[in-house]
């Protein structure tokens, strides 16, 4: 499934498998990721203060994260009400091949970017236990990802994400400022529609 070996690019201590998924495998995980939506559908979140962000969201696995008036947080329920689909196996094969990791994430993030959508620089600091890595999956138009260090303000790098792409936030980087700063929409023809999904695979406990 894999299309190269496993030698990942350093960016600020992130570890990026460039094309790690070639486009059979991307098409795989897309169809994983419509099975989770079908069952979970995409929702737009607001923050605590009522903004709307820009990207869509649903998750897979035992818990999700989502946000609305009441803040974020990850709840064992679709904002819709239900259970969350399982995480489906081959997204696991991907996290087995990167993490370094035994134990299994149990919560994956899906994050649909529309035209326009972007992700504001942020630590995934919500999970319990720093000491799992959080594994990253880039399927569609490309994005310009942007990582720092672990305190707001600092030096920070960017670099394009590609379909295929897998980043691994893990080790001195696990808390790491991140985020999106735009897309070139239209860029891939993974996506019947354009647009970009990012799976976010996380130990929460
Ligand atoms: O879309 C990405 O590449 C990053 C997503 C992200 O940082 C998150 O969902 O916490
Ligand atoms: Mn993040």
């Amino acid at each position: 499934m894999f299309s190269q070996d496993l030698a990942p690019l350093d960016l600020n201590g992130a570890k990026i498998f460039k094309g790690l998924l070639d486009r059979d495998a991307q098409l795989v995980m897309v169809n994983a990721v419509r099975r989770v939506v079908a069952d979970a559908p995409l929702f737009h979140p607001v923050t605590a203060s009522g903004k709307k962000m820009s990207v869509r969201m649903t998750s897979c696995g035992r818990v999700g994260w989502v946000s609305d008036r009441r803040g974020y947080r990850y709840d064992a329920l679709h904002p819709a009400g239900g259970v969350w689909p399982d995480i489906p196996p081959e997204v696991l094969d991907v996290w087995r091949a990167v993490s370094g990791c035994d134990v299994p994430p149990d919560c994956g993030l899906v994050n649909y970017y529309g035209e326009g959508a972007k992700m504001g620089l942020h630590q995934d600091s919500d999970e319990g236990d720093f000491s799992f890595p959080v594994v990253s999956l880039s399927l569609g138009d490309d994005a310009l990802f942007r990582i720092g260090s672990t305190t707001r303000g600092g030096k920070t790098q960017s670099t394009w994400l590609n379909s295929g792409d897998v980043l691994v936030l893990g080790g001195a980087a696990r808390l790491a400022f991140h985020g999106v700063d735009r897309l070139r929409f239209g860029s891939s023809d993974l996506l019947p529609h354009h647009g970009r999904i990012n799976l976010t695979l996380r130990v929460v406990r």
